[in-house]
């Protein structure tokens, strides 16, 4: 049984990308492959976009979906093994899980990182009890270290939009007023890193990615030069990493501007939203025909119904 937590889970990303076309064109065209299937949709953070076009996908290839918010609607879980359960949560992961499991044919599960111990984070230890004790396939809808579905539909956004065959992607750190996860700027270019595209990320000194997702892509980190010639700018906050959950930085002089996407090629602005206006970009990027970011969240129904497919379908 094969399970979707990044992009090595894919056979081709190539073939992917192309499935993920041809579900766009006709989204119905397998709407009997899930007949009498259900997908359980596990949320230990918010959502909305994940939530709705993980539904959304299932319900275009005819399954049944079930989504439970943990923590508000079922009981608190407890997730350490060996503890002594005299506290507030009432039930533990290790039982939860298998239960799952046997209501259900796929699993989807949301659980980002908490940004206390980074050890602990990058271990992955929820998702891969859910991998261990499900008994299913299980689909990361963002775990704590990645968020594959919407580095996928980052790809295909780009693949629609892109005007020659290497373009040139830059990921911008941008301030926010909380700490957020590395997941999606660490799936982003590990996924990226898998394309021929030509990839520069800029950020604040401190706030330096895991050398395991960066791989051999250089940092620049003055801003203004890494938009020079940039075809996409892919925004995003992220947390420090060395100094783990940290805010080091609020910098408005890192938020995307008119006068920064001048520097670019034209460039397309992207970002996986939520986003903060006027902190990560101005009210006059985010409202100009520049920003792709609503056709980006659409293509996440695309992205998602590929791997449900891929996985009915065994092939995944
Ligand atoms: C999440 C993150 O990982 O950055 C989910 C992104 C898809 N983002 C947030 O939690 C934003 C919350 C905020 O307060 O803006």
């Amino acid at each position: 049984m094969r399970h979707f937590t990044s992009v090595y889970d894919l056979p081709s990303l190539t073939e992917a990308i192309k499935m993920a076309r041809e579900i766009k064109n006709n989204p119905f065209g397998h709407q009997h492959l899930g007949k009498n299937k259900t997908i359980v949709l596990i949320f230990f953070n918010a959502s909305l976009r994940t939530r709705l076009s993980t539904q959304k996908a299932a319900m275009n290839l005819g399954m049944n979906t079930m989504v439970l918010n943990v923590n508000q609607d079922g009981w608190r879980m407890e997730s350490e093994l060996g503890v002594i359960m005299d506290g507030d949560k009432a039930e533990h992961l290790r039982e939860a899980i298998p239960v799952i499991g046997r209501f259900c044919d796929i699993i989807g599960v949301r659980a980002f990182a908490d940004l206390e111990d980074r050890e602990a984070d990058y271990a992955e230890k929820i998702i891969n009890q859910f991998i261990q004790y499900s008994g299913v396939p299980v689909v990361s809808m963002e775990a704590a270290t990645r968020h594959p579905l919407q580095s996928f539909a980052d790809h295909l956004t780009i693949e629609e939009h892109k005007k020659i065959a290497r373009p040139k992607v830059v990921l911008s750190w941008a301030p926010h007023p909380r700490a957020l996860p590395q997941a999606v700027p660490n799936s982003f270019v590990e996924w990226m890193r898998h394309t021929d595209y030509d990839l520069v990320v800029t950020h604040p000194s401190g706030y330096e990615l895991d050398p395991f997702f960066m791989g051999d892509i250089e940092v620049e980190y003055n801003q203004d030069k890494a938009f020079e010639g940039a075809d996409f700018i892919y925004a995003k906050n992220w947390s420090s990493y060395t100094k783990y959950g940290e805010i080091l930085s609020k910098d408005l002089n890192w938020t995307v501007t008119a006068q920064k996407m001048a520097l670019t090629n034209k460039a397309k602005f992207m970002h996986c939203l939520p986003v903060r206006r006027n902190m990560i970009v101005t009210d006059e990027v985010l409202d100009s025909s520049s920003s792709i970011v609503v056709e980006e969240a659409e293509n996440r129904v695309y992205s998602a119904q590929t791997i449900l497919k891929l996985i009915l379908e065994g092939l995944l």
